[in-house]
This record gives structure tokens, sequence and C-alpha cells, in this order.
């Protein structure tokens, strides 16, 4: 039987994005489909009644949430070019990175982007500067070593979002700041599968204008 992959995300979704590059990565023919969170298909509310969240990964019929797991699965299901590490110690490490993207980085993100204020910015240029150490600590062009692992995949959000936030907040980041980060960042954008699916840096800065001014409307 022909194997079957969707994958429900919307354009402009981080979460979603990691498993397009995990599946361009390993080469897998999928069938996306672009989903309205402000009304959600049938399908979605089917496939992830827990979270009714994007990304969902349909495979054979049988779906996955939450973006990390579906990475793991993506990562078991089509062994070709791994993007998690055989050694145990290696592996904890590719996730526990991944967790602290998830878990404090975004949020810390968000909490600036939504609230702003000089101890929300320094809670998270602490932990930009812990994802520094990494970088430094691991000594390779990747968080997964010389080729994209799962934490790359989790951080990947950074190599473009951050400049839209930058954009959007007319706060500066990275720049100067974090010199193994900025060098991550380009490393990672060149890679052809990276750099052909980001999507549009101007269409992002309108959606996320937009939401800025949303949330700082009096
Ligand atoms: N922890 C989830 C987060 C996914 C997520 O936040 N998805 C957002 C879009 S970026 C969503 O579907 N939001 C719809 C909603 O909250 O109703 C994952 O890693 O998959």
């Amino acid at each position: 039987m022909a194997e079957e992959v969707k994958l429900l995300k919307t354009w402009s979704s981080p979460f979603g994005l990691r498993i397009v590059w995990a599946l361009k990565l390993k080469g897998i023919e999928y069938e996306s489909i672009d989903e309205d969170l402000s009304n959600k298909s049938a399908l979605l509310l089917h496939s992830n009644p827990v979270h009714k969240k994007i990304p969902v990964l349909i495979h054979n019929g049988k779906p996955i949430s939450e973006s990390l797991l579906i990475l793991e699965y993506i990562d078991q299901t089509w062994t070709q070019n791994p993007i998690l590490p055989q050694h145990p110690l290696e592996k904890a490490r590719q996730r526990f990175w991944a967790k602290f993207n998830d878990d404090k980085l975004i949020p810390s993100i968000w909490s600036v982007f939504g609230n702003g204020g000089k101890e929300r910015e320094e809670a998270l240029l602490e932990n930009l500067e812990l994802v520094e150490r990494e970088l430094k600590v691991k000594g390779k062009r990747f968080f997964g070593g010389d080729e994209i692992g799962l934490a790359d995949l989790a951080f990947g959000w950074l190599a473009n979002l951050i400049g839209v936030f930058e954009a959007v907040t007319g706060l500066k980041l990275i720049d100067g700041r974090f010199p193994l980060l900025s060098a991550w960042i380009q490393e990672f954008s060149d890679i052809p599968v990276i750099k052909d699916s980001w999507p549009s840096h101007d269409e992002l800065v309108v959606k996320y204008q937009a939401l800025y001014d949303k949330f700082h409307a009096k």
C-alpha cells in the first residue's frame, strides 16, 4: 500500500515549519493542508481533539499531535537522515534543548512581544545566553553536531522570526550580543531545505505587526 502522509499546518506556524523541514530532510512526499485557525476544519478537530492545534501529521489515516512528538515519530518511521543521535546521552541532550525552546524560550519571547518591559526583556536575553552557551559547549556548527538535529529544528524559528520580532518591536535582540547564535542562524538558514520553506519575511511582519497592535491597543 502506498504511504499516505498529510500535514495539517498554517503558512506561518513555527511549529508546523519544523515538521515541513523534517519531512523534506528525509525526502518524504506529503500533502500539505493549510488550516484556518479561526475556523478549524472537522479534520483538525477530529485529529487533535485534545488540543485542537496544528501541526498534526496524519500517517496512513492515524493522527499524531504535538510537534516534538511528531518529529520523534518521523525519525523512527523514516530512519534515513536521522534527526536524533543513537547515543542515549546525546539524544537526551537534544531533547532537553528542544524542550527548553518550547517551555522557556518561546514563552519568554511571547511575553516580551505581548507585554514588553525591562524585566521580561532581561529574562529573554538570559534564555538566549543559555542557548549561546550550549553552542559554545558543543563546539560544532549545529546543536546536533555536524548535521542538524532535533534541537536545531526546534530552535529553527529563531532564524527567521527573531528578525520579524525585531522589525515589529524595534528591539535588537541578537545582533552583536550572541556571536555563536548569529553564526548558527546563518548556517541553518543557508541549508536549501530550510531556506526554500521560509514564509515571506514581509508577510510575517504584516501578520505580527497586526498582532502586536492588537496586544498593545489601549
Ligand atoms: N505544543 C504545540 C504547540 C502548537 C501550537 O501552538 N499551534 C498553534 C499555531 S502556532 C495553534 O494551533 N493554535 C490554535 C489554537 O490555540 O486554538 C506543538 O508543539 O505542536
